[in-house]
């Protein structure tokens, strides 16, 4: 019921990515990213004990410096397994954001979940995806744990929500061979594609928390920590939506909310800096190079087969 056939080709990944939009309507009504993060909530305690994290205390809702733009914050945790369940919602009459995220425990190696929504009244910018939390080309045992099941799933959605084109190409280490990136024009059929996978990877998602099984080999527990801390170091200091954000709330309380919210765990999980993971960003001064990218952009198209091998195609960039 949700394919919208030949629509499919209003999304087009050449179209160029036009931010401003002050002058342009607001996205069409009958779609908000509030029903997303519903579903995901109503979903959850069905199936598990949600509670509230202590970062709702301190972080619930912001007004924007222009006074009306309304950013909403909410977080979770559902012992023993999920660490974090947090979302950023940013609604004003030019865009709609969601940025929903779940983190579990490290005695769990369960991928991330991560919705990642940006959308004007002219663009549509998406990552939905179950980040592996390692390395499939050196753990091909996580592949085959996580993501060999998976692949229909990923593979049905893959050709409703096509492939956005170039993209940061260190991002490519954090998605899995199931990552949905697209950017499409906004039409109401494409909201429905995407509401309907979001749904079904976040059900995907919840059924392997559900399954999971507790490490309790201390190596693989700090394995697993690190790789959780190494991500959100990454996110912390490089996602691309930083900008947008201190656009809204200020650099100050932007860094709060990256730092202590959105990506919390950092001050937690570990102690290494981003140039500890990352030494290409390393200036000369010892500072942490400002571009988002080292190596650029690349990967036209989407860069696994149908079975999930990485394929490299992107030797034209
Ligand atoms: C663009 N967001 C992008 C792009 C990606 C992502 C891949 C395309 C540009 C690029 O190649 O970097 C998302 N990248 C991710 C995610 C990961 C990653 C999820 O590496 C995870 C590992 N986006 C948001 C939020 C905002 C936002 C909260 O998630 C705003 C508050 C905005 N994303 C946003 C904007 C762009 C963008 C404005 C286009 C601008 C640009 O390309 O820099």
């Amino acid at each position: 019921a949700w394919s919208c056939g030949n629509n499919n080709r209003q999304s087009n990944p050449h179209h160029p990515l036009r931010i401003s939009v002050s002058l342009s309507p607001p996205p069409p009504p009958s779609f908000s990213y509030r029903e997303f993060l519903n579903f995901a909530l109503t979903e959850t305690e069905r199936r598990t004990l949600l509670l509230p994290s202590p970062l709702q205390e301190k972080y619930s809702s912001l007004t924007a410096v222009d006074g009306t733009t309304d950013l909403q914050m909410l977080a979770f945790q559902s012992p023993p397994k999920i660490r974090l369940l947090r979302s950023l919602s940013i609604q004003n009459e030019s865009m709609q954001v969601l940025d929903f995220a779940g983190f579990a425990k490290p005695e769990y190696d369960v991928p991330i979940f991560c919705a990642n929504f940006f959308s004007t009244a002219n663009i549509n910018i998406i990552v939905l995806d179950l980040n592996p939390l390692h390395n499939m080309s050196d753990r091909k045992d996580y592949k085959e744990k996580y993501y060999e099941k998976l692949m229909d799933l990923g593979l049905r959605y893959a050709e409703l929500l096509p492939w956005g084109g170039k993209l940061t190409s260190e991002s490519l280490k954090f998605f899995s061979p199931i990552v949905i990136w697209t950017k499409f024009q906004s039409v109401d059929c494409m909201y429905e594609n995407l509401y309907s996978a979001f749904t079904e990877y976040y059900k995907a998602w919840l059924q392997l928390i559900e399954e999971a099984a507790e490490e309790t080999d201390d190596a693989l527990v700090l394995s697993n920590r690190e790789a959780q801390h190494r991500y959100l170091t990454w996110r912390a200091e490089k996602d691309p939506g930083h900008g947008v954000l201190k656009r809204l709330v200020g650099e100050m309380r932007a860094k709060d909310v990256i730092r202590n919210f959105l990506f919390h765990g950092i001050e937690e999980l570990g102690s290494k800096g981003f140039l500890d993971y990352f030494p290409e960003y390393r200036c000369q001064d010892g500072t942490v190079n400002q571009n988002r990218s080292m190596i650029g952009k690349s990967f036209e198209s989407r860069p696994w087969d149908a079975s999930g091998e990485f394929i490299a195609n992107n030797t034209e960039d």
